[in-house]
């Protein structure tokens, strides 16, 4: 746990409260929460003084271990390189690791999601057995892991464990690269239970259940896993690659999206991961269901899963959040950047994702993200959302120094964020109240950096 201050009483020049933007802004922190927030307030002695303060972002799907693998799959192989031969390179690098390497790894990606504003992250984790696929003697062990890396760096945890059991459509056997993640039904149910115990003694911890992919789970599984779910999240990978879609026509005679419409019970608690090959009807039917497309841009592109119809889907009124998947990079902006840049490249068109009421298209995503990503994670039902009293203090700020930020107000503070700046811009972040981030920097970076470096040297040596 990195040592951090705990301011009790902030005072923001400018901050983006639920209905819009809102002047000097002053807040006063207990308990994680934010107890009592005026407008057009003066700041007192004692307060620490915040130019632009924003909502902290969500991240609704990560798999943390992928982070030390980022940029050693950018160089052709023999045959074409696609999805398929990128997930087999993946296989190979978790095969060897343990769990001081999961919990190391882990805990760099969420150092990096804290310093670009993500405050929350739903780990979509599926690495249960050890090397050889068989049991650790604590059938949590790397759970444990991944709470240990939030406790580390101080994100938010929602903890999505993956039941995973079978290799292909209509439950064929697992491959041997898939031997670290299979459980059956009891031993998931068993794992959920220490998930919970485990998450019930972190701030705001949050658990759910991830059946991994349609892939990965009979329709019987399915049922059983979500029943499993009570009022928590449910996740699942569906429709990010052109060839499950065809896989699972093959087995169901429907697509994923819409064998999951049809035969499962979707509603607001699920979410589902990419949604990217969708017909109309299904980008009108998932809209309506009240369930969270889960978009993952900047992995998207880097995989070529294909340009998802997000514009129509946001369009029908649909939710959405933004995950950094495979952490190929770690960025809210950039999620967000990308998430609008592939619809412009597809429509030769400018501002195509217009979300919410703004004209303005970073502010549109960036709400949008917060408001479907705290759904996705669970978060929405419990407390207030952004700076609300009640609300968690989760949120961040920019550097209104920077040069970046030179002349801008309102929402274009949002778009030079999304568009020019990036992570350039950010000064500080906070979870729970707690300052974890100032300069841009982690208060844990040096640490956490060295010990995230000896073990990737040798992971890949
Ligand atoms: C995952 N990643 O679970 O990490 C997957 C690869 C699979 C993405 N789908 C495994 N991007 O889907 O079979
Ligand atoms: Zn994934």
């Amino acid at each position: 746990m990195p040592r951090v201050s705990n301011p009790a009483r902030l005072h923001f020049e400018t901050a983006l409260l639920p209905g819009g933007w809102a002047e000097n802004v002053r807040v006063e922190i207990a308990d994680g929460r934010f107890r009592a927030l005026e407008r057009n307030a003066a700041a007192r002695p004692g307060d620490e003084h915040i130019a632009v303060g924003l909502p902290g972002m969500p991240n609704v799907h990560s798999h943390g271990f992928q982070r030390g693998m980022a940029g050693l799959t950018e160089y052709r192989g023999p045959d074409a390189d696609n999805f398929w031969s990128w997930r087999t390179l993946m296989y190979r690098f978790v095969e060897r690791m343990t769990p001081d390497d999961l919990e190391t790894v882990t805990a760099w990606a969420f150092l990096e999601m804290l310093e670009t504003g993500f405050t929350r992250v739903g780990e979509f984790h599926y690495v249960h057995r050890d090397p050889a696929g068989n049991a650790y003697a604590n059938p949590a062990e790397l759970a444990e892991r991944v709470v240990a890396a939030s406790r580390e760096t101080g994100i938010a945890l929602t903890l999505l464990p993956v039941f995973y059991a079978h290799g292909g459509f209509g439950g064929t056997a697992p491959k041997p690269g898939q031997r670290r993640f299979i459980l059956d039904v009891p031993a998931f149910a068993r794992l959920l239970e220490y998930c919970r115990t485990l998450v019930g003694n972190i701030p705001a911890g949050l658990v759910g259940v991830a059946p991994h992919s349609l892939r990965a789970v009979t329709p019987l599984e399915l049922g059983q896993v979500v029943s499993f779910a009570g009022g928590g999240p449910v996740h699942i990978h569906a429709a990010e690659q052109v060839g499950e879609v065809e896989q699972c026509i093959a087995w169901s005679r429907q697509r994923p999206v819409e064998w999951l419409l049809d035969h499962a019970s979707v509603d607001s608690r699920w979410c589902f991961v990419h949604s990217t090959h969708m017909t109309p009807e299904e980008v009108s039917r998932l809209a309506a269901s009240g369930a969270v497309a889960g978009l993952c841009p900047v992995t998207e592109s880097n995989l070529g899963d294909g340009i998802s119809d997000a514009s129509s889907y946001i369009a029908a009124g649909g939710t959405f959040g933004i995950g950094t998947d495979s952490n190929v990079r770690i960025s809210v902006a950039e999620e967000l950047r990308q998430l609008e840049y592939s619809q412009r490249l597809r429509d030769r068109a400018r501002n195509v994702v217009a979300a919410g009421d703004s004209p303005s298209t970073g502010r549109g995503l960036f709400e949008g993200a917060v408001r479907g990503g705290a759904r996705a994670l669970g978060t929405a039902a419990d407390w207030p959302l952004g700076f609300a009293e009640g609300a968690r203090a989760d949120f961040f700020s920019l550097d209104l120094q920077s040069p970046h930020f030179a002349g801008r107000r309102g929402d274009a503070l949002l778009d030079t964020f999304v568009f020019a700046s990036g992570d350039a811009g950010i000064d500080g972040v906070w979870v729970d109240g707690r300052k974890l981030v100032s300069s841009g920097r982690h208060v844990a970076r040096e640490r956490l950096a060295e010990r995230y470096r000896a073990t990737v040297s040798r992971l890949t040596a």
